[in-house]
């Protein structure tokens, strides 16, 4: 039985039990000063439990971005080079594959792949990226691209948004990340990002990829000049499509890392932002099987302590992560799989290996094979 000291949370209490849906004024409640975070915590920790048990999950990854020059320039990321800056690169054949050796060798099962719009790179090198790596290291499942890279491709190669799904899949591309996503409220988006492909593209390109029977994941980035409104409609945007498709894996909500951004000025939100956003979004997204807790960019312990408010999932042991070191992040390089296990196993959940579908890895010395799909309840 749950219990609140709060008044407004009583109806939300209820609801939450009772595996009711939530609405934007409820979600508003959850945001709000009147909403104590450890009781909002507690009602996101019993819905992670409803649907995950106490099992809590980590891949064995690696990240890859094949370029940072970028025709875009989003005000919140530090990673983006102009065309004729030093630090601007593409990545050779030969600095994949030696990504990919690396990879297997680590026993990774999933690769990470966003980067930049280049200038000059046509549509065939990005596609050249996957099938380079798929037809060298097919055991690895390549997780790539965001709506607003593949929507830079339709441009590139005249195509729609269904073919390009349908040549990536064909080179290789087994799934797609969920970045891109940012706010899609207009009033934010067009102040953070006005250029890059909008909310409508950006569902545009997830729904395709859900028709396709390819998986993906989503986003939202949090803790710069949107408003608790902007959150909530971002979250409920998102569950729509959930409705229609089915096809969003897990939700990661992004803290905003200032460092080198045109936001510096703004305060990097703080833990308890974090973790408020963490349960307001198991909350809200109840058709999402997965919530993950990116220990890169939140940090060693507040990804601990929001296994226990509403997420399920830790991310991977990662390896050449870009986006928030240059962003100032200080978490390390790269967690070793005994690390990531201890860091769950301390927060009182059971550490489970999956592959980037939720399927369970079983081990046998350096050969790794999946399972079992890992299914969520309601
Ligand atoms: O889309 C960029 C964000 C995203 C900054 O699908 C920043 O499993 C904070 O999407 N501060 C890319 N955030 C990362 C991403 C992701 C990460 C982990 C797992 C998965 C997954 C996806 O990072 C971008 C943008 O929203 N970002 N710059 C910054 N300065």
């Amino acid at each position: 039985m749950l219990r609140t000291s709060s008044s407004v949370l009583k109806p939300i209490c209820e609801k939450v039990e009772a595996g009711e849906r939530l609405s934007l004024e409820d979600g508003l409640v959850l945001e709000g000063p009147d909403a104590p975070l450890n009781e909002v915590g507690e009602l996101a920790n019993f819905v992670r439990e409803r649907k995950n048990g106490n099992f809590a999950y980590y891949n064995i990854n690696t990240h890859l971005n094949p370029t940072n020059v970028c025709v875009y320039r989003c005000i919140f990321c530090a990673f983006r080079s102009d065309l004729r800056d030093p630090k601007g690169y593409f990545m050779s054949d030969e600095q994949v594959l030696a990504r990919g050796a690396e990879a297997v060798e680590n026993g990774c099962t999933e690769m990470h792949i966003v980067g930049g719009l280049h200038h000059q790179m046509k549509y065939e090198a990005y596609l050249n990226v996957i099938r380079l790596l798929h037809e060298t290291y097919p055991e690895l499942h390549l997780k790539a691209w965001t709506p607003v890279e593949i929507d830079w491709f339709c441009r590139l190669a005249n195509q729609s948004v269904r073919e390009v799904l349908e040549d990536m899949r064909e080179a290789g591309l087994g799934s797609l990340p969920g970045g891109g996503a940012e706010i899609f409220h207009p009033e934010v988006r067009n102040q953070i990002c006005e250029h890059k492909a909008d909310a409508r593209r950006w569902f545009e390109v997830h729904r395709t990829a859900h028709e396709l029977g390819l998986r993906s994941n989503c986003t939202m980035l949090y803790g710069h000049i949107e408003q608790p409104y902007h959150r909530i409609d971002h979250l409920l945007r998102l569950r729509e499509l959930q409705d229609e498709t089915g096809g969003f894996q897990t939700f990661i909500p992004l803290a905003f890392h200032p460092e080198n951004t045109g936001l510096a000025n703004v305060k990097k939100p703080t833990s308890l932002v974090d973790l408020r956003t963490m349960a307001v979004s198991r909350l809200m997204l109840d058709n999402v099987p997965h919530l993950k807790a990116y220990w890169i960019m939140l940090g060693l312990g507040t990804a601990q302590v929001a296994l226990s408010y509403g997420a399920d999932d830790i991310d991977g042991t990662v390896r050449h992560e870009l986006i928030y070191h240059d962003a100032g992040a200080t978490t390390p390089e790269v967690l070793c799989v005994e690390e990531i296990r201890r860091i769950i196993t301390e927060a009182g959940r059971e550490p489970v290996e999956r592959d980037t579908l939720y399927r369970r890895i079983e081990r046998d010395g350096a050969h790794w094979q999946a399972g079992a799909a890992i299914s969520a309840g309601a």
